[in-house]
């Protein structure tokens, strides 16, 4: 079949339907199709014809199945999807470091909570939920303690929101591009289901004192990590997540009660959470002094980048994925923002020259991540594929050149800038600064 015509006579069809599309910008080079056509099945290439008479029966249909398990796990065939981490203290502290989200093998929005990433400043404290306290103190009428069953009894609000760590992305800072996994480069964010009581009432129990402008909030593990918040975020979205996809806060995002903070540093988003201190100031603690402060050309850095940037990633197809044919296929990846809804994604496959608007998949809450999907025609040269997110506030994914001017050269925190995957003419993917 001709490709060519093929891909032409899609976009036709779904130019007629009126459907959620996609107006090249050249024509010439058009190479993304619609959603109605993938919906009518234009694009299924996969099945191959079957004879029905010749189907067997597999050895599994044979004999009973496995007995029940109390707690589920993945397939084992499944085994390879792992998190890969890193630690640069393995002798001495060899659960400090992080781990990190395989983007490139998993769909959908939620992050499984077995693979949510993970970053330990001293690993993660065995900690016994009966003897874990919570303490509220400092500018507050009253100081209050609680323990995980007096704050059971508050009630409690679900969010979806995405964490994200403030050196997510930090391999695309380098000299050259890193040549590894969608989630080798951008793993170090996740997205779960988070239930728990939001914060804004357990200080108004306390009673806020006058002169009070910030919370210090410190963790129960050994590296005793506290971070400096804003009362006005306090007060609007920080929740104390005791509940991740359903279940019990795993271990290692902060069992039994963490911080969440949403669309914010994950820093922030203190785990193991023991210590609220209300204060009229920022503490001005390690881990927003020496870390997480963003230097720029004049010598002086951005202490307080608290709001993550608006961002997008191609998951499929993006390094270590092989095209092994020309044809259709369906782009996907996901797109964030700290400051809410994502509101459009735009897909390039020559660098940046020509955008086409993905389909965004639904429900898209705030401050999550938004799966996109775009139907595209491999033609079997080269091609450099691109995803730009815009979110409701106006805020638009940066190029390269316009995040990375900010900073000094190899500033790797926050960094947010387009992705570029290059596809070579035999299919096989790249890393590329474009
Ligand atoms: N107490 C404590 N809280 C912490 C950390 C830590 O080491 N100790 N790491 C922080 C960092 S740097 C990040 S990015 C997030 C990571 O959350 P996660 O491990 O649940 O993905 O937790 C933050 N909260
Ligand atoms: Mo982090």
């Amino acid at each position: 079949m001709n490709t060519e015509k093929a891909s032409q006579a899609l976009i036709a069809t779904g130019e007629t339907s009126g459907e959620t599309s996609i107006a090249p910008t050249d024509t010439k080079r058009r190479r993304f199709l619609t959603r109605s056509a993938s919906v009518a099945g234009t694009l299924a290439t996969g099945g191959v014809t079957a004879n029905a008479a010749a189907q067997e029966v597999p050895a599994w249909m044979k004999s009973p199945g496995a007995p029940m398990r109390g707690y589920g796990t993945p397939s084992k065939f499944e085994e390879p999807v792992k998190r890969p981490f890193a630690s640069g203290y393995a002798t001495v502290s060899p659960g400090t470091g992080s781990s990190r989200t395989p983007h490139q093998s998993l769909e959908g929005t939620i992050t499984p909570s077995g693979l949510h990433f993970e970053r330990h400043h001293n690993g993660v404290p065995d900690i016994d939920p009966a003897k874990h306290e919570l303490l509220i103190h400092g500018l507050v009428t009253r100081p209050l303690v609680f323990n995980l069953a007096t704050l059971s009894r508050y009630p409690m609000i679900s969010r979806t929101h995405f964490v994200e760590c403030a050196g997510n992305s930090g391999a695309n800072s380098g000299p050259k591009p890193a040549q590894t996994t969608v989630g080798g480069i951008h793993g170090l964010a996740s997205v779960s289901e988070w239930t728990g009581v939001p914060l804004s009432l357990l200080l108004n129990e306390a009673g806020i004192a006058s002169g009070a402008q910030w919370v210090l909030a410190e963790g129960a593990d050994s590296a005793a990590m506290t971070r400096s918040v804003p009362l006005t975020k306090i007060m609007d979205d920080a929740m104390v997540a005791l509940y991740q996809n359903g279940e019990r806060v795993r271990p290692e995002q902060g069992y039994p009660m963490r911080l969440l903070l949403p669309g914010w540093e994950g820093n922030m988003n203190v785990k193991w959470l023991r210590r609220i201190k209300v204060t009229d100031a920022p503490t001005h603690t390690k881990d927003e002094t020496s870390k997480y402060s963003d230097l720029q050309p004049d010598g002086k850095a951005r202490q307080f980048t608290f709001e993550l940037g608006v961002k997008s990633i191609i998951t499929f197809p993006s390094f270590g994925h092989k095209l092994d044919r020309r044809g259709p296929y369906e782009l996907t990846g996901i797109a964030w923002s700290g400051a809410g809804r994502i509101s459009r994604v735009e897909v390039s496959a020559d660098g940046g020259a020509s955008w086409s608007n993905a389909n965004l998949q639904g429900p898209i809450y705030s401050k999550s991540f938004t799966r996109f999907r775009l139907p595209w025609e491999w033609t079997g040269t080269a091609a450099v594929l691109q995803s730009r997110a815009i979110d409701e506030k106006g805020n638009v994914q940066p190029t390269r050149q316009a995040f990375t001017s900010q900073y000094v050269a190899g500033m790797s925190y926050h960094n947010h800038y387009i992705q570029s995957w290059a596809i070579a003419a035999d299919g096989s993917i790249s890393n590329v600064y474009a």
